[in-house]
């Protein structure tokens, strides 16, 4: 880390530079009031610049301090320190300004930014709030009601529409230093203007306060720091400057420690570090300047778009004509969709399509860097496809299936070059969802492994690397999630009374109406090919739905009634009746809502473990981002391993074991006990 201060006649430049996000730790804010001090001292300096080197401005707090005590210099002295400078500062902006960066940048007299820059306040998605007077400076500087939008949703916004807003005071053109120095000259000779501590909060009316709060909470759910940060904005709104501050701080240090910021953490950290795995580092993927996907279905069509919103051109490879039409009118419906919610303008959705060729003759493959399969589940249908695409693509040409169950290295059996094989399980809709499992065969080149990585990077995906094993990591534990909720319907649970649980668990959905959104088809179909396997999934009531028709949303009533045209659910004495057949016998006993979660998510847990042990996963936190990004778990309860870490593996056993010992869960594998002795699961899965 270093600071470092350059003169340019009478304006001095203060560069930090603290790789690779210039993030405040304890040595550059000490670095930043020596810098305060040495330039008040200074008389022949009329203004600083404040600006970063590298990618960007300086990005927020360290979050690593975070699990450890507060050192001084704190933060909010830091920010008062440049605020009371005798002279103006002026905050260069490129990159992000983020959390305790934009902190840093309201207590300077003025902020400027190249175009590209953005800025705001994030904190809420670490599950804390700003603690370095952000809730109490904004509202002074751009309004409560533009505050609160800005704090509560942690969203950042792009420089000109801050400057719109007055956050920012002026974006250069050009070069940022150079037009940042001349800017310091300009207000150099103008009388320092008034701190915004010392400035009055624009006044609301106060029925704001109370619609505000219905929307936050309504957005936020069970997460605790959105409504925290709300409140800590009203109160900087209603007192002076220093009781805005002490509460502000007070509500920051009391959420720093808590288990939702500790599990927001450790999603933050697991998905920056997901896109580079340590077993890949200084192998250098292949090129990917083209793509191709055969196959445009729903998910066909995403995995298109997805190349498409990256930059890629791509080609559509269909059967026949008709197909081939079909799968581009796939791709015009997303970006319509797009267009008609205000996501993208017609021009850019224009030349997204433009970008698309479609055609059923493979030979337009023969230069394509990447092609992936994403035709029906079916290996026949699948090893057709790579067959004659071994034949025609480039030897180099990365080649993958999009397969959900089946084993990518019986699909890849016989083509050339299978070293240039892998299996890429996207999850649908495939240009929207963040979870990518790559899926690399027993011959896959690392360097292809790396393509993989680097394409989830280029898609802005959360890339996990899965092993073979039916369902790989996401699927393989949502067959343990619908088993026990089966189960637990035949313990004295309604369907609707486990939605409910799971949903007060914070899952968006219950696994009920999630199996009748998605339908119950296809799990019907995988537990067939499971059966022929000669496994014995457990699953006797979805069995029967399946029997009788009942598939659904689709066909008026899977797990519940729909009316005609209806999504709302409402329970089935038809389904009730099923159970109850399918009960006889067994004991019955109340669940209330913590029960029944735990019976679904423990057990999860115990697979997960197996999964680790099985080197499926290869990391703990990575089995926690499948579940986040794929299936809906909150994140604030950090991903289901997390979870169970911060509960205690010693009690998730204990559970556990009584489930078993009540016939309604597998016992604890010998992974989770062997976790419990280690502490946790990261030794188990080293
Ligand atoms: C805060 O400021 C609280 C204050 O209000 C109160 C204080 C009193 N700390 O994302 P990338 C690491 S809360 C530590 O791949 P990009 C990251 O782990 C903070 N490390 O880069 C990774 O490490 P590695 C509010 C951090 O270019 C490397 O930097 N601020 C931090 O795609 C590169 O990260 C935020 O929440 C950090 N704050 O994106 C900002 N940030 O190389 C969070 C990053 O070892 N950060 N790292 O894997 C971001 O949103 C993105 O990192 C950013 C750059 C957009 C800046």
């Amino acid at each position: 880390m270093t600071v470092t201060i350059a003169r340019e006649g009478s304006i001095a430049v203060v560069t930090v530079d603290n790789p690779p996000v210039n993030a405040l730790s304890q040595a550059l804010r000490q670095a930043l009031v020596e810098a305060v001090a040495e330039l008040d001292a200074d008389g022949a300096v009329k203004a600083v610049v404040l600006i970063c080197a590298g990618r960007t401005f300086i990005a927020g707090a360290d979050v690593g301090e975070f699990g450890k005590p507060p050192q001084p210099p704190h933060l909010p002295d830091v920010v008062a320190r440049i605020e009371g400078a005798s002279k103006p500062w002026v905050a260069a902006i490129h990159g992000s300004a983020l959390g305790g960066g934009l902190e840093v940048a309201l207590g300077c007299a003025y902020r400027v930014a190249v175009a590209s820059a953005s800025l705001g306040l994030p904190e809420v998605r670490l599950g804390i709030i700003p603690g370095a007077g952000g809730t109490v400076r904004l509202p002074r500087l751009i309004g409560p009601a533009a505050a609160v939008d800005l704090v509560t949703g942690g969203s950042p916004v792009g420089a000109k529409k801050a400057e719109g807003l007055e956050l920012v005071d002026a974006v250069i053109d050009g070069d940022l230093r150079a037009g940042a120095i001349a800017f310091a000259g300009d207000v150099a000779a103008k009388p320092l203007p008034q701190p915004i501590s010392a400035r009055a909060v624009p006044a609301v009316e106060d029925s704001f306060w109370e619609s505000a709060e219905k929307a936050v909470a309504a957005k936020a759910k069970r997460e605790a720091a959105p409504l925290r940060a709300l409140a800590s904005i009203r109160n900087a709104s209603r007192t002076d400057f220093a009781a805005g501050m002490a509460f502000e701080r007070e509500t920051f240090l009391e959420l720093r420690g808590s288990a939702q910021a500790a599990a927001l953490r450790h999603v933050f950290f697991a998905e920056r570090a997901a896109p580079r795995p340590p077993e890949l580092s200084g192998v250098t993927p292949r090129a990917i300047r083209s793509a191709a996907v055969i196959g445009g279905g729903t998910m066909g069509a995403g995995i298109a778009a997805a190349l498409r919103d990256a930059g890629l051109p791509v080609v559509l490879v269909e059967r026949d004509g008709a197909a081939v039409e079909r799968g581009m009118a796939n791709i015009r419906a997303i970006y319509d969709g797009a267009v008609k919610r205000g996501r993208l303008v017609q021009a850019v959705s224009d030349e997204r399509m433009a970008g698309v060729a479609g055609g059923d003759d493979y030979g337009l493959l023969a230069d394509t860097d990447l092609v992936i399969e994403a035709v029906f589940e079916d290996l026949a249908v699948k090893r057709a496809v790579f067959e004659r695409l071994s034949g025609i693509c480039r030897p180099d040409a990365v080649l993958a299936t999009n397969t959900s169950y089946l084993d990518p290295a019986a699909i890849s059996e016989g083509i050339g070059h299978p070293e240039r094989f892998l299996g890429l399980h996207f999850f649908s809709p495939a240009h929207v969802m963040k979870l990518l499992e790559i899926v690399p065969t027993g011959t896959t080149a690392p360097d292809v492994l790396a393509t993989g990585f680097a394409l989830a990077r280029l898609l802005g995906k959360i890339p996990v690397r899965a092993g073979i094993c039916d369902g790989f990591i996401g699927n393989r534990i949502l067959k343990v999630t619908r088993a026990q909720a089966e189960r637990l319907l035949l313990s004295g649970a309604a369907p609707s009374t486990v939605d409910a649980a799971m949903r007060a668990f914070g899952l968006p959905m219950g696994p009920f109406e999630a199996q009748d959104l998605g339908g119950l088809d296809i799990a019907a179909f995988q537990r067939r090919a499971a059966r022929e396997r000669g496994e014995t999934p457990f699953a006797p009531v979805a069995d029967r739905l399946c029997a009788a028709g009942r598939l659904g949303q689709k066909t008026g009533g899977g797990w519940y009634d729909y009316m005609p045209g209806e999504r709302t659910p409402t329970p089935s004495e038809a389904v009730a009746a099923i159970i109850a057949e399918e009960a006889a016998g067994r004991p019955q006993r109340a669940w209330d809502e913590a029960a029944i979660a735990d019976a679904i998510v423990l057990p999860m847990v115990n697979e997960a473990a197996r999964i680790l042990e099985e080197r499926v996963a290869l990391r703990a936190a990575d089995v926690d981002l499948v579940k986040i990004h794929g299936y809906g778990f909150p994140r604030w309860r950090g991903g289901p391993m997390h979870y169970a870490e911060a509960r205690g593996l010693c009690e998730v056993v204990a559970v556990l074991d009584r489930l078993c010992a009540d016939g309604l869960a597998e016992p604890p594998c010998a992974g989770l006990r062997r976790a419990v002795e280690a502490g946790g699961f990261s030794l188990l899965a080293g």
